[in-house]
């Protein structure tokens, strides 16, 4: 039986062309900046997105964690949306390493943060506050189900936090599906924010990385964070070459897990006793409920044992992210054997 995972994009595994490159490597201590191939990725990254200069880390966890530590001191307060992957699922490492309050603010459904609610949540002077210092936007938003936030959006939010001093981070893991989904040039969609990482080991299919990129100044100090954090890495070209022929070669066909994504999401609207709205979804994630007769968990492993990996960001909610190595006839298969287990559940119901 084909297993069809759709865990997440992050299981993508490197292209032949990425497996060359790497081979083919030219290396040197990147703790010197000596490492060729880092360089050029730094570089690729910074002029893809115009921003003056990008730092290579390890993930995109750590380059969240790095831009938190840049801007803000202990006991400053940030305020991010009340889904973003930065509250629930980097390990609570912003208040653990950087001593800051995490204010949130809900997010809608599509991802965006209300400005007047983001107006208010950040505090006036006052002997009794925190300081505010920075609001994290995040582009596509994972647990809105891969929602993107336009050039206009990002524009107006991030012109309202600097008009109260406050820096802009913005967690662009999939900034590209945006980019790709919106048709608008990366650059316009990072432009509002003063620095902006993305992943290149979810959809762009590279084994391992992130970029963190802003102004000059901004990187270099970043670059003295990520080697506190013990990211200073060596002979890194190694893998920094797969993230060269990711940014190269990979973007485009971001479109096509789109267009998968949206594939599944109609097919799952065709089986009666799932729960989708497939109009919402606009790049390569899709939230669906299983049948009210199943908890979430059991849904999850019955798939799984018939072999569709799905995941739960929790609550309800079953994940299905598409990616490269899902394919449109995978997805239909992945379809019939879903519905297959919603019949078998239905009638045990019974
Ligand atoms: N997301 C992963 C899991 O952590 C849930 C996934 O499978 O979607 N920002 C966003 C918006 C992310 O979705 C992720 C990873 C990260 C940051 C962290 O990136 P990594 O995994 O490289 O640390």
């Amino acid at each position: 039986m084909k297993i069809i995972d759709l865990r997440s994009d992050t299981i993508t595994l490197p292209t032949e062309d990425m497996r060359r490159a790497m081979y083919e490597a030219e290396v040197g201590d990147d703790v010197y900046k000596e490492d060729p191939t880092v360089n050029l990725l730094e570089e690729l990254a910074a002029r893809m997105l115009e921003k003056e200069a990008a730092l290579f880390t390890a993930s995109g966890t750590m380059s969240n964690l790095i831009a938190i530590l840049t801007y803000t001191r202990h006991g400053n307060e940030i305020i991010m949306g009340s889904e973003a992957h930065m509250l629930w699922a980097e390990v609570g490492s912003a208040s653990a390493l950087g001593g800051v309050v995490m204010r949130t603010v809900p997010n809608e459904q599509d991802g965006r943060l209300d400005l007047g609610m983001v107006e208010q949540a950040i505090r006036p002077e006052n002997i009794h506050f925190p300081r505010t210092t920075l609001l994290c936007l995040e582009n596509t938003h994972n647990r809105c189900g891969g929602t993107v936030l336009t050039p206009e959006y990002t524009s107006a939010i991030a012109e309202l936090a600097h008009q109260h001093g406050l820096r802009v981070h913005l967690d662009g893991a999939r900034i590209f599906n945006a980019a790709v989904a919106l048709d608008v040039p990366v650059s316009e969609l990072v432009a509002p924010a003063d620095s902006v990482c993305f992943s290149l080991s979810k959809g762009l299919s590279a084994p391992v990385g992130s970029l963190l990129c802003g102004t000059q100044e901004f990187v270099a100090k970043a670059r003295k964070w990520r080697k506190m954090l013990g990211g200073g890495m060596r002979q890194v070209g190694i893998i920094a070459a797969a993230g060269i022929i990711a940014l190269q070669k990979m973007v485009a066909r971001l479109a096509e897990d789109h267009a998968t994504a949206r594939h599944l999401a109609y097919g799952l609207a065709n089986i009666p006793g799932i729960t989708v709205h497939p109009d919402r979804v606009q790049t390569n994630i899709v939230m669906f409920e299983p049948p009210i007769t199943i908890p979430t968990p059991e849904f999850i492993q019955r798939s799984n044992a018939r072999g569709v990996r799905s995941g739960s960001p929790g609550g309800r909610r079953v994940r299905a992210v598409t990616h490269r190595m899902v394919t449109k006839a995978d997805i239909d298969e992945a379809l019939n054997r879903i519905e297959f287990l919603v019949r078998e559940i239905e009638s045990e119901a019974h």
